[in-house]
């Protein structure tokens, strides 16, 4: 229940505003200063996705002041072992930022480019050529997400593919058995279609398992030592967080859904990772040190998601602006039995990863959400806040691409 202040700062990031010995010149540039987290207002974003059904929930923040983080309730309801900061858990898609980064290391090497057809390095694959990689990347392929179906009913639904392992022939098969969404480029529909195809280009392009490739241009770079691409083993190995989903049906038990192939999302969501390196990994993106400038630019370069101006998608990559002005970019994870949000800001000066153990309960994620807010914009003062923003950018719901799912 205790808030870690860590006096060490982040990544040895200078604090901002800290004294110096030289006075500033009047006509100095001064450096803005980011508000200080409301770690009071992250607690109670923990404690709402707790009061709306997660047995725990836990966010890590770094910043120019250092590292904070919070854990509340349980990892586990058997053992009733504490939520953990360093436990692990599955980051759904925060697994397609991953992918992304991966694939976009190829095209700067020249291996793929981003406005070429999918069926030029994957003959025949899909039934239209006017599909780019871009497309794929940016939700705008209009390949249908056959997880719809799937997940139609949640808790069959689960079950019935938790222990099995798909091909990504098989997954897109699925896809291509309905109907395609939108022509292709012309409108954003979330489908996990599009980053099995990102799998199967990094596959074809490197010739090694994209758990390979996360690995020697990702997780070892940046020493991430709790992160894995795990398929498809089921368990989720060293200190984890179990995951518990929502049956639809209310009052049902939760389901643990922790062990699990993910063979059904694999490159669009097989990833596991802790609340530490979610932070080193935005971290380190928006400071280009995973991507070229150019390519940086491109996975940054967004479209709104929603009519709220608020929401925006890059190339695996999604934006958020916050009510105080101040935008942040990373991705957000739905995953049996775990939510999670993973963002920087622009800068990566500022970073928050967090995670509710469970699932299928948007009010929970949407809770969830509310950690953003309060880590990056700070606290409020009640008096000067008017009363549409008072109500926030989190009374949106947080599954917006998901309708038929709440
Ligand atoms: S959905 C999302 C989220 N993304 C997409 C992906 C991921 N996750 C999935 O596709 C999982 C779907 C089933 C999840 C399950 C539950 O809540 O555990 N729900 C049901 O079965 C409902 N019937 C767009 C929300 C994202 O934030 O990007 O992760």
């Amino acid at each position: 229940m205790s808030v870690t202040l860590i006096a060490a700062l982040a990544a040895g990031i200078a604090p901002v505003g800290a004294a110096s010995a030289t006075p500033l010149a009047p006509s100095a540039p001064t450096v803005p200063t980011a508000p200080a987290p409301d770690m009071e207002g992250v607690t109670a974003a923990l404690n709402a996705a707790m009061a709306n059904g997660s047995p725990g929930a836990m966010a890590r923040y770094t910043g120019p002041g250092g590292v904070q983080t919070q854990a509340l309730g349980v990892r586990d309801r058997v053992s009733g072992a504490a939520m953990d900061t360093q436990a692990r858990f599955r980051i759904g898609s925060v697994s397609k930022t991953f992918s992304s980064v991966v694939l976009l290391q190829l095209v700067d090497e020249g291996r793929l480019e981003l406005d070429t057809a999918v069926n030029s390095y994957l003959p025949g694959l899909l039934p239209d050529d006017r599909i780019t990689v871009r497309h794929l990347l940016t939700h705008r392929s209009g390949l249908a997400d056959y997880t719809n179906a799937m997940f139609n009913h949640t808790v069959p639904g689960f079950e019935a593919v938790r222990n099995r392992v798909f091909s990504y022939q098989e997954l897109v098969d699925l896809s291509l058995s309905e109907p395609r969404t939108t022509e292709p480029g012309v409108a954003y529909k979330y489908s996990n279609t599009n980053f099995v195809v990102v799998g199967m280009l990094i596959e074809k392009a490197t010739g090694r398992p994209v758990a390979k490739e996360y690995q020697r241009r990702i997780i070892k770079p940046l020493g991430l030592r709790n992160t894995s691409y795990v398929h498809p083993e089921t368990r989720i190995k060293g200190l984890h967080a179990r995951g518990y989903l929502h049956p639809d049906e209310s009052g049902a038990p939760l389901v643990d859904s922790t062990e699990q192939t993910v063979s059904w999302a694999q490159s669009a969501g097989a990833v596991i990772s802790n609340p530490a390196d979610l932070n080193t990994f935005t971290t380190a993106l928006m400071r280009g040190r995973l991507l070229s400038p150019r390519m940086l630019d491109a996975m940054t370069t967004v479209t709104p998601t929603d009519t709220t101006n608020t929401r925006f998608y890059g190339l695996g990559l999604r934006r958020y602006d916050l009510s105080c002005g101040t935008q942040v970019y990373g991705h957000t994870g739905t995953v049996q039995g775990f939510y999670t949000y993973a963002f920087a800001t622009r800068d990566g000066r500022r970073s928050l990863a967090a995670m509710a153990n469970t699932s299928n309960r948007g009010a929970a994620n949407t809770a969830l959400g509310g950690t953003l807010e309060a880590a990056f914009c700070g606290k409020k003062p009640a008096p000067a806040i008017s009363a549409p923003m008072a109500r926030g950018f989190w009374a949106l719901p947080a599954e917006e691409d998901l309708p038929e799912r709440r």
